[in-house]
């Protein structure tokens, strides 16, 4: 199997909070997708469970160079909530419970899933639990955990990290770790 550049494996997780780790409630949870979009959609987990779509093997890579291989992920594809809710615009811009916010090309947004199932089983809290977007070819800050709203935008806007100066994109091939170089040298880390 093949290893990105600048990445070690691991076994397990390292988790990560920026924030504080947010209340979930999952009788008022939805997944609103509401923003630049011809038919907007407010989806309960249930219905989120009930779309399914996709279940394969994927490999998950952390920017600060560890990589977990072969986690097993169920999920709904964004190319199938796409089809539903009709976007425009040229990025998909994630919102979390907690605050945590991160950006993604449209292009490469459609590649992704909404990640639900994790080993045959929901998502845990610390996981991310009820959902948060997936993309094997970036780096997992693009993952919002706990995420809740999914807009489209017209003009790129920063996320968290982005804000900090990772990468627009963070394809994990091309190792699009930062901006640039001033990025890298202000960088604020760890993450
Ligand atoms: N809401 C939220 N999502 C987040 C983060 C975070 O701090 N808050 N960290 C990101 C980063 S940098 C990584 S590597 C992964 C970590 O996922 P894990 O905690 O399941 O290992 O979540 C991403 N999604
Ligand atoms: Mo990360």
């Amino acid at each position: 199997m093949q290893i990105p550049p600048g990445q070690h494996v691991l076994r397990n997780f390292i988790y990560y909070s920026a924030l504080k780790p947010p209340e979930v409630d999952l009788s008022k949870y939805r997944f609103e997708v509401s923003v630049n979009v011809e038919n907007p959609m407010s989806f309960t987990y249930d219905e989120l469970i009930s779309m399914i779509d996709f279940k394969g093997k994927i490999n998950f890579h952390c920017v600060t160079g560890w990589s977990v291989l072969g986690v097993e992920m169920e999920g709904v594809t964004f190319k199938k909530i796409s089809d539903i809710v009709k976007p425009n615009g040229k990025y998909a811009y994630f919102i979390s419970l907690d605050g945590y916010t991160t950006v993604v090309p449209y292009e490469d947004f459609v590649k992704g899933f909404l990640w639900l199932r994790m080993n045959g089983k929901p998502l845990s809290y610390e996981e991310g639990f009820p959902a948060r977007p997936f993309f094997e070819h970036l780096y997992a800050w693009k993952s919002a955990k706990w995420v809740t709203k999914l807009q489209f935008l017209d003009e790129y806007r920063d996320g968290y990290w982005e804000m900090y100066g990772y990468h627009e994109r963070g394809n994990v091939w091309l190792e699009e770790r930062f901006k640039n170089e001033e990025a890298k040298r202000l960088r604020k880390s760890p993450m």
